[in-house]
C-alpha cells in the first residue's frame, strides 16, 4: 500500500499497521494524510483479511494535530477558507469511520498527541502509550475548541471536570498523567511498547472479530442512549453475534476443553 504521508502494512499478518508518517513536524496533519487515513480505514474495514488495526507514529511523535502551516496559507480574509467546512470534509468523516470500523484500533502513543492528534487517539478503542508519551487538547493555545470528537470522546472517557480542565488550559500530561485518568490502557517503557501492542493486537486479531465489531457498536450506542433502549439494542446485536461461526466455535472449544479458534466469521 503506497502513501505520501502514512505507511500501512499487513504482511500476510490479519494486524494492519499504520502509521503516521511526517516525522519532521510531529506527523502534523495534512489533507493528503485524512484522504489517505480515511481509505486506509475502508480497506481495513472492508477486508475480511484484517482482524486488527495498530495506529502509531514516526520519529518521536504521535501526532501534533492540524498543520499549523495551512493556516498561513489560507488566510480567513480571502473568504475561501471555511473551518465548518474542512471540519465536515475531513477530521468528521474519518472519526466516524474509525468509531464505526467493526474491528478493534489501537493507538500506539509513542509520543505527543497534540489537538486533533489526540482526538485520533482518543477514537481508538485502546491506548497504550510509551513513557515519553504525552497528550495535549492544543486547541485553546491557538483560540479554538476541541475538535474531531474531542469534546465528546474525552468527555466520556474522562468526565466533565477533567475535560474541560485539559481543553480550558491546553496543559500537557504525561502518559501516567493520562493513565491515572483513564485516558490510556497501559503505560509502557518506550522500548517495550512496540512488541506489548503487537502482542495485544495479536491477541485481537484472534478473537471473534464480528463479536468485537458489535461490542464497539453497543457501547457507542449506549453511551447515548437510555437504560432500555440499550437493553433493546443488546438485544439486537445478540440475535446477531449469537448466529456467528464463532459463537459457534465458542461453545464448542468450551465442551471440548479445547482452547477456541475462532475465524473471524
Ligand atoms: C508542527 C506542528 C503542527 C505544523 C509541530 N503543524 N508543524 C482543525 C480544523 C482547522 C484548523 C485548525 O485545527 C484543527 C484541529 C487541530 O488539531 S488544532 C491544534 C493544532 N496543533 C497544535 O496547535 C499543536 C502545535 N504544536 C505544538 O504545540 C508543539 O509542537 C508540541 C507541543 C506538539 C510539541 O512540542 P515540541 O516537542 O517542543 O516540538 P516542536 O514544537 O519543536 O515541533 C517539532 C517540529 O514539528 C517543528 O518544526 P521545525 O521545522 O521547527 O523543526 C514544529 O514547527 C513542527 N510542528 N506541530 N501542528
Amino acid at each position: 500500500m503506497a502513501y505520501e504521508t502514512i505507511f500501512a502494512h499487513q504482511q500476510d499478518s490479519p494486524v494492519l499497521t499504520i502509521e503516521l508518517n511526517r516525522p519532521d513536524k510531529l506527523n502534523a496533519v495534512t489533507d493528503v494524510m485524512i484522504s489517505e487515513l480515511k481509505e486506509v480505514f475502508k480497506y481495513a474495514e472492508s477486508d475480511a483479511s484484517v482482524r486488527a488495526i495498530l495506529l502509531t507514529g514516526r520519529g518521536r511523535g504521535f501526532c501534533a494535530g492540524q498543520d499549523l502551516n495551512i493556516a498561513r496559507e489560507r488566510p480567513l480574509e480571502d473568504g475561501q477558507f471555511s473551518f465548518r467546512e474542512h471540519l465536515t470534509t475531513t477530521y468528521n468523516p474519518l472519526i466516524l469511520r474509525m468509531r464505526q470500523l467493526p474491528k478493534p484500533i489501537i493507538a500506539v502513543v509513542n509520543g505527543v498527541a497534540a489537538g486533533a492528534g489526540m482526538s485520533m487517539a482518543l477514537a481508538c478503542d485502546f491506548r497504550i502509550a510509551a513513557e515519553s508519551a504525552s497528550f495535549l487538547q492544543a486547541f485553546v493555545r491557538i483560540g479554538l475548541i476541541p475538535d474531531s470528537g474531542s469534546t465528546w470522546l474525552l468527555q466520556r472517557l474522562v468526565g466533565m471536570t477533567r475535560a474541560l480542565d485539559l481543553a480550558m488550559t491546553g496543559r500537557k500530561i504525561t502518559a501516567h498523567e493520562a493513565l491515572d485518568w483513564g485516558i490510556v490502557n497501559q503505560v509502557l517503557p518506550d522500548a517495550d511498547l512496540i512488541p506489548a501492542a503487537q502482542q495485544l493486537a495479536a491477541e485481537l486479531a484472534a478473537a471473534p472479530t464480528k463479536t468485537l465489531g458489535y461490542i464497539k457498536r453497543a457501547f457507542d450506542f449506549a453511551s447515548t442512549s437510555t437504560l432500555a433502549e440499550a437493553l433493546d439494542n443488546e438485544a439486537d446485536l445478540q440475535e446477531i453475534a449469537g448466529r456467528t461461526a464463532d459463537h459457534q466455535e465458542g461453545i464448542a472449544a468450551f465442551l471440548d476443553k479445547r482452547p477456541a479458534q475462532f475465524k473471524g466469521e
